[in-house]
């Protein structure tokens, strides 16, 4: 249920606490997919030890809750592509090597391509009817995607954003949210990478010199703001 546009939240973050309205405010949720979290998917291709990523689920699944409990607009991403390839520039097609590339069958089907099961979100993190799936071929959510049309059709100003890989898909969206004149809110135990000194050094990044990009906190914060405003 959507509460009153006046309701607003103040939460403990760095650089200094930050408040926002439940009503103007989105959980964007970045690329939360069997892909890049299990075993045989694009992630491992690249040469990745998966795993390390299953630490940000359970925040993930208590902030969405928290959120849909709210009211809040939930985004969902995926990162992906057309099964034809159109899409992919041959740069990012060379990746990985061969018999494991983009488009490669793999025990998820092809590798991050859309329909496929490795494209799908993970069980614990599947959308709920009505909530918005941006399906994007880049890192950034922005780039190529109608996502900005989106969010400002329904008024948001405010992004807490989430998901996977801390520095690449969650640090693009940011930075392009940040340029589009969006306010970020990043939950650090929200965001998952497969280097633990990228992803420390990619939450340093969001906060330092005053909140170049945003503002960071943590899953129980917001949860525990969210239900006040609930
Ligand atoms: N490789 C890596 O860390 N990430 C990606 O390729 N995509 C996302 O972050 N979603």
């Amino acid at each position: 249920m959507a509460v009153p546009a006046s309701t607003t939240c103040t939460i403990a973050a760095n650089p200094q606490p930050i408040s926002f309205a439940p009503a103007t405010t989105a959980l964007v949720l970045i690329d939360m997919q069997r892909d890049f979290l299990e075993a045989g998917g694009f992630g491992e291709a690249l040469g990745n030890d998966v795993s390390v990523l299953r630490a940000c689920v359970e925040p993930c699944q208590q902030l969405l809750a928290a959120a849909r409990k709210a009211g809040l607009l939930v985004v969902h991403t995926r990162e992906g592509h057309r099964s034809d390839l159109s899409d992919v520039f041959a740069e990012k097609l060379q990746r990985c090597a061969p018999g494991r590339r983009i488009g490669d069958a793999g025990p998820m089907g092809r590798i991050l391509i859309r329909g496929e099961a490795g494209h799908d979100f993970i069980a614990e993190l599947q959308p709920a009817a009505g909530e918005i799936v941006i399906d994007k071929p880049g890192k950034g959510a922005f780039y190529s995607t109608d996502l900005d049309l989106v969010l400002r059709r329904h008024g948001i100003t405010t992004l807490i954003i989430g998901g996977v890989t801390t520095e690449v898909c969650v640090h693009s969206t940011l930075r392009e949210a940040n340029d589009r004149g969006y306010r970020n809110i990043v939950p650090a135990d929200c965001c998952g990478s497969y280097f633990p000194e990228f992803h420390a050094a990619a939450i340093a990044m969001v906060s330092a010199q005053g909140g170049i990009f945003g503002h960071v906190t943590d899953a129980a914060a917001l949860i525990s703001a969210l239900a006040i405003a609930a």
